[in-house]
């Protein structure tokens, strides 16, 4: 049999030898550092000081719904315009653009859902110093001084943010390039006008052409800058705040580090090979916002912009130590602890939205009305994912479906990476391995499961190739700066790269997934896009280059929406082809802000080690924060290989965590869950189970994210907002409200200590029913059977606990209840039903019940009475955690029929269990303890 390398032949020859030389670890040599990124350099060599900036108050003018003002670079005469306008919601949005440019600069389209809806801003008082608006809500205000230009945005008393404050306003205005012959001989003739145009800017101080303004060179690539210099940078001050989250992705804690001894974080999707753990370095996606949080409020900054970008983060507590902090807290230090940051990106505008909360949860309404919530997955999404790269043939999928059956573990979906393809040609199967894909398809149908295959972005230049010829025949590739289409190296050889932010392209590209064009497929079949950073292994950085073409606009304006719209486009797709009834999956690898709109994100290439498995808790919450809720990590690590210690405990993580796909490199030993031994097999497969039990309260926190754009997973801060011992906590996370897990992610594990929040709260152990007071550090002794998960008490919620093959199969299963009762001995929580998989709940077709317990007694009420649907499910038992023994228990139903209930009181652990109330799942209730 030909081996791997063979069989890859020379490309992955090429890419290996770029990936591999060196030890394990991602090669740093081969990404920039902020001073090997000229505009980053640039920026970040501008220290605090006195901005340059005025705003020119004459210029002023204020609509109902909108400010403008005039900037004016003392410097060098460039002036800008700045807009500001208040969003409905507590939104403020800051607009900033040259005046007259050159050519236009790029703003970022189809991320926003909508324009979005302003409200009144008034005038409150205006003298030679500045101006003061009035930003209706709460008594804000924003403070726009003139000299030197700053914002601050101020409620009552409290200076909620500052823009400009430490002077770090940066817009490099598009000009000609003077040592050229491009150079507009009679630049520097003209006299200045009022406003004076871009071109004639450099009278009262020439400005210096630096290295790296218009053309800069990292390894063997050149990046030609036709535009030259056009970087755009603003602080931010955040008074009172000593923790900032999100702008994932990267492998980093949840709270994000200070940047002031490294480099800032790094936003610039790339397909990092290896990638190395608690650094700022880029990853596959870019999020541009930022959540700031303290006991008294949350905050957001959303920075819309898609060219590659840098966040420095620096603070004036971050040196102290806890008794430094204390210590100033007795001398009475007057110092407000206060976090700065500074956003640069390379081209675009200033275009930001301050996000004012004031809880966690009104920031993600904020954040969702601009860029949308979680697209509500199809159910069975929900379920296990079984991946590997790859699955060699129809035989192998086969095998590894009935070991499931075997060994009776349920799954939803196998997956088949770049190898089934015939040779690396998206939406083709290999005609040896995969000759008849339909009758795979149907098999897997048969048993209510479903499949997933890749489908990258980079096309094999091939004119046998349909994809190929129609793209190129088209004039739908993206092109190089000479105006060719663009080519570089992936998987297939040679490919091109379709240029998804054309509509007519990406309207195209949904029409192959429909069941005439795409061969082969069924609805069953599901898609992975991969690559869509883009990777193109033999350009700059392992991506495109910058200068490549998208009609007029340059790849460097837009290089972070790539992957958001190759997802938007196939989810498309998927939508089309059942004519847009069934929901689609799509699992991307790059996100933008937005994404969280089409599908599910996974966090790329980890490996089998225990901090890969530590690290995915918050770079699950980050990507949470930001609205992507559908978050995963591999399971058992990508590369390598785990013992099997490692891979239960991550399956005992991952049942626990959105997304939960097992995955694994070709080059790695077969790691089905039953080849670990008998004992690890029963452990794997209780984590699996454990997961399916928890499918209706999953399905019911999705619908709730893709109705709020609140996280699924989320810290123990959003919840508990005013306790500062959750605001740094990295190892453990709640689900909705109710859940709260703390994997076990050390080796050889005796035991973990949870923080258990909440003075109120009591906490159960969901194994051992076991009742905890927050607020405590509480040391659980654990085994390798399962990993410490508690229930809220004060919450319901509903499981299903006849685990059968997948989640279809358990449709119409019955329900379990589980109440846990609080200090105040009520519980409340939610049921949401309906088919699983189409649109129709768009059309109301759906039931969402709310359950309560209060008084002694269990109810159950319509949420949403003008919603329809039936179900078959009814109420098999209700399990009530901390309860006390009633004499009876008494059912009554809508139709007023009275039944006495049978039930087993545990008075050891308190929990009642009520057995078969019969209920269905649709119906009204009502049961009283007596
Ligand atoms: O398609 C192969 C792999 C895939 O299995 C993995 O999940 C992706 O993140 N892909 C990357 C390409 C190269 C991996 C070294």
């Amino acid at each position: 049999m030909a081996t791997f390398t063979e069989r890859m032949g020379p490309v992955l020859l090429f890419w290996l030898g770029l990936c591999l030389s060196g030890t394990w670890a991602v090669d740093k040599g081969n990404f920039k550092t902020c001073d090997q990124s000229a505009f980053c350099k640039r920026q970040r060599a501008i220290t605090p000081g006195e901005s340059p900036y005025r705003a020119l108050l004459e210029t002023m003018e204020l609509t109902n719904t909108k400010l403008t003002l005039q900037l004016i670079n003392d410097n060098n005469k460039v002036r800008l315009l700045l807009e500001l306008y208040r969003l409905q919601g507590n939104i403020t949005r800051v607009k900033i653009n040259e005046l007259k440019p050159l050519k236009p600069r790029y703003e970022v389209p189809d991320v926003l859902i909508r324009e979005p809806p302003t409200e009144p801003l008034s005038l409150l008082s205006q003298d030679e110093n500045g101006v003061v608006l009035s930003l209706g809500a709460e008594s804000q205000r924003v403070i726009v001084s003139a000299r030197p230009f700053r914002l601050d945005i101020v409620e009552g008393r409290d200076v909620l943010m500052s823009l400009n404050s430490r002077g770090l306003l940066g817009f490099e205005h598009l000009r000609m390039r003077k040592d050229t012959s491009q150079a507009d001989p009679e630049a520097d003739n003209k006299e200045a006008t009022d406003p004076p145009s871009q071109v004639e800017t450099t009278k009262e101080e020439e400005e210096k052409v630096e290295d790296g303004m218009w053309e800069e060179t990292f390894k063997s690539h050149t990046d030609s800058k036709p535009n030259g210099p056009s970087a755009v940078s603003l602080d931010f001050s955040l008074p009172g705040v000593e923790h900032v989250y999100g702008i994932p992705e990267h492998a980093d804690t949840l709270k994000l580090k200070t940047t002031d001894s490294g480099d800032p974080y790094r936003l610039y999707n790339l397909d990092v090979f290896q990638y190395e753990l608690y650094n700022p370095m880029a990853l596959y996606g870019s999020v541009p916002v930022m959540l700031a949080h303290n006991a008294q409020r949350t905050t957001g900054i959303f920075w819309l912009n898609a060219a590659e970008t840098w966040v420095d983060i620096s603070s004036n507590t971050a040196g102290k130590t806890v008794f430094g902090k204390m210590l100033d807290y007795v001398q009475g230090s007057s110092e407000t602890p206060q976090t700065d940051v500074r956003w640069i990106s390379e081209s675009g505008i200033i275009d930001v939205f301050l996000m004012l909360g004031p809880t966690p949860r009104e920031v993600f309404s904020q954040y969702a009305s601009l860029t949308g919530t979680q697209a509500f997955p199809p159910l069975a999404s929900l379920g296990y994912h079984q991946c590997r790269w790859n699955y060699n043939d129809q035989e192998d999928v086969r095998a590894v479906d009935a070991g499931f059956d075997e060994h009776d573990i349920p799954y939803d979906f196998i997956w088949l990476d770049i190898e089934h393809t015939d040779g690396k040609r998206y939406f083709t199967w290999d005609p040896h391995k995969f000759a008849s894909p339909k009758e795979m398809l149907q098999g897997l149908m048969d048993k209510k499961r479903k499949m997933v295959a890749i489908v990258d972005p980079h096309i094999k230049v091939d004119t046998n190739y349909k994809i190929h010829n129609e793209i190129r025949s088209r004039g739908f590739y993206i092109k190089n700066k000479d105006g060719a289409d663009y080519e570089g190296w992936c998987w297939p050889g040679s490919a091109g790269y379709p240029d998804f932010t054309r509509p007519d392209m990406r309207a195209w590209w949904a029409g192959q997934f429909a069941y005439d064009q795409y061969e082969g497929s069924m609805e069953n079949l599901y898609t992975w896009n991969d690559m869509n950073e883009p990777s193109v292994f033999n350009g700059p950085e392992v991506t495109m280059h910058k200068d490549a073409l998208h009609g007029s606009w340059e790849h460097r304006d837009m290089h972070n929406l790539y992957g958001f719209y190759v997802q938007m486009a196939t989810a498309q797709g998927l939508i089309e082809r059942s004519g847009g009834v069934e929901r689609p999956f799509v699992l991307t690898r790059a996100v933008f802000a937005g994404s969280q709109r089409l599908g599910a994100v996974w966090t790329g290439d980890n490996a089998a080690e225990w901090d890969h498995l530590k690290i995915s808790i918050p770079m699950c919450l980050s990507l949470g924060l930001v609205g992507i809720s559908f978050c995963g990590a591999d399971v058992g690590g990508f590369f390598k290989s785990p013992s099997s210690e490692l891979l239960v405990r991550w399956y005992q993580t991952g049942a626990y965590q959105p997304f939960f796909r097992a995955h694994a490199h070709l080059d790695t030993p077969r790691r089905e869950p039953w080849l670990f031994g008998p004992e690890n097999t029963a452990l794997i497969r209780e984590a699996v189970r454990q997961r399916y039990t928890f499918l209706p309260y999953w399905y019911q926190l999705f619908y709730h994210a893709y109705q709020t754009g609140e996280p699924v997973m989320r810290p123990l801060w959003v919840e508990y907002p005013q306790d500062p011992a959750t605001f740094a906590l990295d190892d453990e996370f709640l689900l909705g409200r109710d859940l709260l897990v703390h994997p076990v992610t050390e080796e050889g594990a005796r035991g973990v200590t949870a923080y258990l929040p909440g003075k109120d709260e009591v906490w159960f152990d969901i194994h051992t029913f076991q009742k905890h007071n927050g607020v405590q550090n509480l040391y659980i002794p654990v085994t390798m059977s399962s990993i410490p998960v508690f229930q809220r008490g004060g919450s319901i919620i509903p499981r299903k606990l006849r685990v059968r093959r997948s989640s279809a199969c358990m449709e119409d299963d019955p329900y379990t209840l589980y109440v846990a009762l609080d200090n105040r001995r009520t519980a409340e929580g939610e049921l949401y039903i309906d088919d699983g998989h189409t649109f129709n709940f768009e059309k109301r077709e759906f039931i969402h019940r709310k359950f309560s317990f209060t008084n002694n007694v269990l109810s159950s009420v319509n949420l949403e009475p003008d919603a329809q649907f039936t179900t078959k499910s009814w109420v098999e038992r209700i399990i009530i955690l901390g309860a006390s023994k009633p004499s009876k228990i008494t059912l009554r139903t809508a139709d007023d029929q009275e039944n006495q209930l049978e039930f087993d009181f545990d008075a050891s652990m308190s929990v009642l269990t009520i057995r078969k109330p019969g209920m269905n799942a649709g119906a009204d209730w009502t049961m009283t303890l007596q």
